[in-house]
């Protein structure tokens, strides 16, 4: 008897831990209980292929300096290896060339990719992208002679910028990140390797495309972008 109440006692814990442990795993926290489910997949590119191709358009961002951008696909990666940046006002903005693909009806959805970084300055991925001048995007630089470290949530409106949320935190070069964007109606998430570390809530877009830039970074490596449907 003593044997059998010990045993549902195990039981009992080993549930408990699997269950807190699938309540931490979910990607979006805001309501919980409820498991956010990836629907469909929306876009998809592995970048096993010898050009970029017509589904994305590269933009480079106004008044240039170290330019041309330099987008290219070698080894199945999509890779930025220019430094190139925008040079007026520089850290008004933290520009330097973007490349977009995707539909401007994409409303919820996560952007989920692989990062990895040579250079130490701006990586950035983008959602909800209308133009060059409005858009949600997730930044992160390392370097602290371009004013990093820093991660940040932010917004671009008219082309003015403006900050969601921040942290000190930079990144590694030559680590690969899992990124995974969430848009939710009006709220956005980042998580690096499975931990959620900026979030915001923003009405002024609820639709756009997808996209990445990189600002000053002469080495930024993306591979395996998934966008997923929520
Ligand atoms: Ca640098
Ligand atoms: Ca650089």
């Amino acid at each position: 008897m003593k044997k059998n109440l010990l045993l549902s006692l195990f039981f009992l814990i080993f549930l408990l831990l699997i269950l807190s442990t699938s309540v931490i795993a979910l990607p979006l926290t805001h309501n919980p209980g409820h498991k956010i489910v990836d629907k469909d997949i929306l876009f998809l590119d592995n970048f096993q292929k010898n050009t970029i191709g017509s589904q994305w358009t590269i933009i480079d961002d106004p008044n240039p300096a170290s330019g041309p951008s330099l987008w290219q696909i070698r080894e199945g990666k999509l890779q930025q290896l220019s430094n190139i940046y925008r040079s007026e006002n520089e850290y008004d903005y933290w520009q330097g060339t973007h490349i977009v693909a995707g539909s401007p009806k994409w409303s919820d959805y996560t952007l989920n990719f692989d990062l990895m970084s040579k250079d130490d300055d701006g990586v950035v991925g983008i959602v909800r992208y209308q133009d060059q001048d409005n858009y949600y995007r997730f930044i992160m630089v390392a370097d602290s002679g371009n004013r990093g470290p820093f991660r940040r949530l932010e917004k671009f409106v008219n082309g003015q910028r403006f900050i969601l949320d921040e942290n000190k935190y930079g990144y590694i070069p030559n680590h690969t990140y899992h990124v995974r964007i969430v848009a939710l109606k009006n709220q956005l998430e980042v998580w690096l390797d499975g931990v959620k570390v900026l979030s915001a809530q923003d009405d002024t877009f609820t639709s756009g495309k997808i996209g990445f830039l990189s600002y000053a970074n002469e080495g930024m490596f993306i591979n395996q972008v998934k966008v997923l449907k929520l």
